[in-house]
């Protein structure tokens, strides 16, 4: 006796069968109907205090030659393995060079921010211009320019690091190369914007602090209440601060309480200056408030509800940097407010 072979066990066997050549029906995909990001980030907030403390402890444990380059990475447990980032596309990092220290040249394929928190005296050479790094000033060492870093003052400084590693580590596409001596030979001393702050192709390298805050007070001026001011760090033909993220800095009036907003771009934040506080998740069942203070830094999920609120008598300036321009390189970049969500429904 001879029994039939079940039309469900046939397709069991066949997708077996698949299986062990490496190949899948679409069938066992599991799509689902309605799909939007959930982001896997937790909302982070490091204060100042602590960074500080670390990052100080961290100079007396292990010198810049050690290190390659001394810095506190800022961690989203959010993210488990191979490697822990800040987001899934964006790192920031704390760097500390102390008196005397040179952080060796070599170039990479990750694009870089600096934005000097403490400190003076030092220069960042970028493919042959030395850069001053003063509180405020961001500069640029875009992908595969060399890059170092030399602290000729009697005081250590402190930037912040913005790179894209975990986007080109995700692409598996990123080179590294170490030059040929510890510095590079300089060609320019760059150290006010009158020195012109254009690297060799024409793009803006250099934002001097102070440069970028008069911009801001100028617009806080004539913006309505409701308006958010916001300056962009943009190339003069209008390009991104680098092409896969976007720096900006916010200027919150004394008491404001800015609209609620969500994009497909995740934030990662450094409070110049002011105390506040920022509300994540509005309304959800994971609402998260961070009280916030000069120096602290933040992390907003992608896709996730936010709002920030200036809670001091003086204005408060947010830095942050985010992975908007990869998002719209590839049509993904959406962004709502609470009022124009509860428009469209
Ligand atoms: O200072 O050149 O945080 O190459 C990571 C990689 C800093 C730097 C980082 C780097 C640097």
């Amino acid at each position: 006796m001879t029994t039939a072979i079940e039309p469900q066990d046939a397709l069991a066997a066949f997708d077996q069968e698949l299986q062990r050549s490496s190949l899948q029906g679409h069938w066992k995909m599991e799509l689902p109907s309605f799909l939007e990001p959930k982001s896997r980030l937790h909302p982070m907030h490091w204060r100042w205090s602590q960074l500080h403390e670390f990052l100080r402890r961290s100079g007396d444990l292990i010198s810049v030659n050690e290190a390659g380059r001394r810095t506190v990475q800022l961690m989203n447990p959010g993210i488990t393995g191979p490697r822990q980032w800040t987001t899934h596309n964006l790192q920031m990092s704390f760097q500390l060079v102390l008196p005397g220290e040179v952080a060796t040249a070599h170039r990479h394929t990750m694009n870089a921010i600096r934005f000097v928190i403490s400190g003076g005296g030092t220069y960042t050479t970028v493919d042959g211009e030395s850069f001053l790094m003063e509180p405020g000033d961001l500069i640029l060492t875009p992908g595969w320019t060399w890059h170092d870093h030399i602290n000729e003052s009697e005081e250590p400084i402190v930037w912040i690091d913005g790179l894209d590693v975990p986007l080109q580590f995700a692409m598996n596409a990123a080179f590294i190369e170490e030059f040929s001596a510890p510095q590079q030979p300089v060609k320019r001393i760059v150290r006010t914007a009158a020195d012109g702050t254009e690297g060799p192709d024409g793009s803006t390298w250099y934002w001097k602090g102070p440069d970028a805050e008069e911009r801001l007070k100028k617009l806080a001026k004539t913006a309505r209440p409701d308006e958010p001011v916001v300056f962009e760090y943009r190339h003069p033909d209008g390009r991104p601060t680098l092409p896969t993220l976007l720096c900006t800095m916010q200027l919150l009036r004394p008491g404001e309480v800015t609209t609620p907003r969500r994009h497909t771009a995740a934030g990662i934040y450094h409070v110049v200056s002011g105390t506040g506080v920022t509300t994540i998740g509005l309304g959800g069942n994971a609402e998260t408030t961070f009280e916030w203070q000069s120096r602290d830094a933040m992390v907003v999920p992608n896709w996730t509800w936010h709002q920030h609120q200036n809670r001091g008598s003086e204005v408060a300036l947010l830095f942050s940097m985010n992975d908007q321009p990869t998002l719209e390189s590839m049509g993904l970049y959406r962004q709502e407010t609470r009022e124009t969500a509860a428009a469209a429904r």
